[in-house]
């Protein structure tokens, strides 16, 4: 039977993050992708959009999540991207009422790159997001997310395997079952991921590329996630998210600011998971 996931993060109408980039991603996977957008913007708030605007749907959340209960809505997993301080108790009560048991929790701390917060996060929220990187099996910050919600300096680095593996460690300490690590270099011509357990660290790594896009943790978290629901492992799903990510960065035109042209990557994605479980 078809999986089904939903993704719980925001609706930005233009510019190829969150919700827009998650659902075609995730049903090019094979699996059934249903959302529950906590807010809407008409774009996401990265530089190159000086201005958005913002609708709060906090208030709807639990009114969804009791319909749900009423019909029965039941889902395989659950996958959190960007969301602000007051969806944070919503998110964890439909994940504790609406899940299937044994159902997957994934949750991507989307709230800062490149050393800094996003604007309109508090220099507190990471310390929000960790109660939601508590209770799951997979979180995937980036390096950025990663240092802030251990309570480092955002822009910390970590550039030995030492360093990467106890901040590994620290992420565990948080609560989450697997820490899959974006952003992890060693060397200045190779970019990659960190995957742990808890015991054991795997590495993957792809040639760095040059150009830096907005909206590529998105491209990996969700690709990460449908991989996982067919039945890839943790390791074999972060390289197949990574590979994606760099064919649709390798394939964007330098002059579309805003994002990266994801569905050029999606007949890769489809061939490799056809015949998956
Ligand atoms: O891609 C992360 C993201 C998601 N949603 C919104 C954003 C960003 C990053 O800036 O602004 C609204």
């Amino acid at each position: 039977m078809t999986k089904r996931l939903l993704t719980i993060q925001d609706l930005s109408c233009v510019g190829q993050c969150s919700t827009t980039v998650a659902l075609p991603l995730v049903s090019a996977c094979g699996v059934e992708c249903a959302v529950m957008p906590p807010a809407v913007l008409s774009n996401h708030t990265a530089p190159c959009f000086p201005e958005w605007t913002f609708r709060d749907l906090t208030d709807d959340l639990p009114r969804i999540e009791a319909m749900w209960l009423k019909l029965g809505v039941k889902f395989d997993a659950f996958y959190t991207g960007y969301v602000c301080e007051s969806h944070i108790d919503p998110i964890l009560s439909v994940m504790d009422s609406c899940g299937r048991p044994g159902a997957i929790r994934i949750v991507d701390p989307a709230m800062a790159d490149d050393g800094k917060l996003y604007p309109g996060f508090a220099p507190d929220f990471p310390g929000k997001m960790s109660r939601l990187c508590a209770r799951a099996d997979y979180i995937l910050p980036n390096m950025t997310e990663a240092a802030l919600l251990v309570g480092d300096g955002p822009g910390t680095a970590y550039s030995t395997p030492a360093e990467v593996e106890a901040l590994l460690g620290r992420l565990h300490a948080l609560g989450p079952a697997n820490v899959v690590l974006t952003g992890v270099s060693f060397s200045p011509d190779r970019l990659g991921t960190a995957v742990s357990d808890g015991h054991t660290v795997q590495y993957d790594f792809n040639p760095r590329l040059s150009r830096s896009f907005h909206g590529t943790g998105d491209i990996f978290a969700s690709v990460f996630s449908g991989a996982v629901l067919r039945g890839r492992s943790p390791v074999e799903a972060a390289a197949l998210a990574a590979d994606i990510v760099c064919e649709a960065i390798s394939s964007t035109d330098p002059a579309h600011v805003y994002g990266v042209s994801f569905e050029n990557a999606i007949p890769s994605l489809v061939k490799a998971l056809q015949g998956a479980s």
